[in-house]
C-alpha cells in the first residue's frame, strides 16, 4: 500500500518545486498479486486494474480490506481477498486474509467494488462488477451470500455506486 505526501521545499532557482514522496507502508499478513490471467492474446481488459475496498464486514470497529481480483482461474491465490483487521483484537494493525471464512467465493473476473447498505439493516453490503456477470454480496451477520438479480448478465461492468 503506497500514500502519497507533498511537501513544500527546494528553492534553488526561484521556483518553488512540489515533491511528492511515496511512502510504502506495510502491514503484516496485508499481502496480495493481482492476476490478469495474460496468455499472450492482448485482451483489452489484461491491462485494466482491479478495484479494492475498505470496509468493516465484522462490526468489530476496524477497517477490513477486499481486494479484487483479475482471473477465472479456481485456484485460492486467483480468487477475490478479504483481509480481516485484528486490531480490534490485538492493538495492532495486522491482517489475515478470510474471504471464504465470510462466504467470499468470487470466481469472476473482477473489475471493481462498491460498499453499501442496499437493505437498509444496519450492515455493509457489497456489490461487485465483473468482465461477465456481477455480483450482489449479502450481508447476513458478517457471512456474505449471494443475491440473485438483473445484474447477472454476461456483460462488462467496471465501477460501481450505491446511492441514495
Ligand atoms: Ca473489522
Ligand atoms: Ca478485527
Ligand atoms: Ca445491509
Amino acid at each position: 500500500m503506497f500514500i502519497s505526501a507533498c511537501q513544500n521545499s527546494d528553492t534553488d532557482v526561484g521556483i518553488e518545486k512540489q515533491l511528492h514522496n511515496l511512502v510504502d507502508i506495510r502491514y503484516p499478513g496485508l499481502v496480495f498479486s493481482h492476476h490478469n490471467q495474460m496468455d499472450g492474446a492482448y485482451y483489452f481488459h489484461e491491462m485494466m486494474g482491479a478495484g479494492l475496498a475498505v470496509i468493516g464486514v465484522d462490526g468489530d470497529g476496524d477497517l477490513d480490506v477486499y481486494l479484487r481480483q483479475g482471473s477465472v482461474n479456481l485456484a485460492a491465490e486467483s480468487r477475490d481477498h478479504l483481509f480481516i483487521n485484528q486490531w480490534a483484537e490485538s492493538g495492532e494493525v495486522s491482517f489475515v486474509e478470510m474471504g471464504t471464512v465470510f462466504g467470499i467465493k468470487n470466481f469472476g473476473y473482477g473489475m471493481g467494488i462498491c460498499v453499501g447498505d442496499y437493505d437498509n439493516n444496519g450492515d455493509s453490503d457489497i456489490f461487485l462488477s465483473n468482465l461477465g456477470a456481477d455480483e450482489l454480496l449479502e450481508n447476513n451477520n458478517g457471512y456474505f451470500t449471494e443475491k440473485p438479480g438483473p445484474w447477472q448478465t454476461e456483460l462488462w461492468s467496471t465501477a460501481a455506486v450505491f446511492f441514495d
